[in-house]
């Protein structure tokens, strides 16, 4: 399996997050990529290859333009205000306020455009922002071109971006817009499978009244965890995209015997759906030593989710999210690839 990797992730480091009553050294950090990186290498996967330059133009057909013309402006306009450090929001548009004037200040376009404040940028966040989205194109580009398979080694992660928000370390959703890139390059259908600890809001908030993407996923109950406000088991759907949406919120504590019964359940509607190219949100964070998450799979577990995507016997991009237990992140994220190889 071909793996798209850039070093221009690296510049988006030393980011701060709001999380539990502290603003603390983001959990998602460049070495996360680099375990990943040298895992891969270690069992051999496949060559590794540097994305090609792709436009905004599949990304502004998932995201608004206002948004994605926002995004390269927030540190450059952080520091135009005399700013240093992250540039992070602090206020935001809730219920009953204005969500139709958007401010002129970066603080008030900082809260405009997200959801929490856990999506910070630096001064190289935006280079590895575009990057991130370039990778998952080469790696959609790979899998149109007749590879069975490629794994688009994504940094920033994707899944909680939604049409025009960021969130929980997300800003473009690389999954969303290689789907939409299929799509264009004549598939009819596309399905998305998230396998991400956390419920993929953005994806689904992105596909949600559309029948050309199946999404599903497979996360922790949102009554209990992050995002909290999407995520249920009943939102199937709206208009024509009603019932090509499919949650599987689990409760905290869940162990790889219910998850991967609930991951069975998923393949086969995906089976139903019957697309003609999957794409997988891998992340994982499902893992039991994993610090920001409350389930409890395990090492071994991981190859075995690989064994289960690979009999859907679709061509198949694996684009990476999360997962924070860095120092086995790479075994578990390779353990996916190599299992479903099926070495
Ligand atoms: N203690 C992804 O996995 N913060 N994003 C939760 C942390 C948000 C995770 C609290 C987590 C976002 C791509
Ligand atoms: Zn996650």
């Amino acid at each position: 399996m071909k793996t798209i990797y850039t070093d221009r992730h690296k510049g988006h480091s030393g980011n701060l997050e709001l999380v539990a009553g502290a603003i603390v050294p983001a959990f998602e950090m460049p070495s996360r990529a680099e375990f990943i990186l040298s895992r891969l290498e270690e069992v051999k996967l496949g060559p590794v290859l540097p994305p090609d330059e792709y436009d905004l133009s599949t990304a502004a057909k998932v995201h608004s333009k206002d948004y994605l013309d926002f995004l390269p402006t927030v540190y450059p306009e952080w520091k135009a205000a005399g700013r240093e450090g992250t540039a992070l929001p602090f206020t935001w548009p809730t219920r009953g306020l204005r969500g139709d004037v958007v401010p002129e200040f970066i603080d008030g376009k900082l809260g405009y455009y997200s959801f929490d404040g856990g999506s910070g940028f630096v001064e190289g966040s935006w280079d590895a922002i575009k990057s991130s989205h370039d990778v998952a194109l080469t790696g959609a580009a790979l899998v149109k071109a007749g590879e069975r398979s490629a794994f688009a080694l994504c940094r920033p992660p994707g899944h909680h971006a939604g049409h025009n928000f960021m969130a929980g370390y997300c800003y473009i959703n690389n999954a969303a817009v290689a789907a939409q890139w299929f799509l264009d390059q004549g598939a009819s259908r596309v399905s998305i499978l998230d396998v991400d600890y956390h419920h993929g809001n953005g994806t689904q908030e992105i596909f949600y009244h559309r029948p050309d993407v199946q999404v599903i996923n497979l996360h922790a109950d949102p009554m209990q965890e992050y995002p909290y406000f999407l995520g249920h088991a009943d939102e199937h759907g709206a208009g024509a995209g009603e019932g090509f949406n499919i949650n599987y919120p689990m409760r905290w504590g869940t162990t790889f015997e219910e998850w991967g019964a609930r991951l069975e359940d998923g393949c086969r509607k995906l089976e139903d759906y019957g697309p003609d190219v999957v794409v997988v949100s891998l992340g994982v964070d499902t893992f039991e030593k994993d610090p920001i998450s409350k389930f409890k799979l395990r090492t071994e577990d991981f190859p075995r989710i690989g064994e289960r995507i690979a009999k859907l016997n679709r061509p198949t991009l694996f684009v990476m999210e999360g997962g924070y237990a860095v120092a086995d992140i790479g075994i578990n994220a390779v353990g996916v690839l190599t299992g479903f190889l099926g070495r």
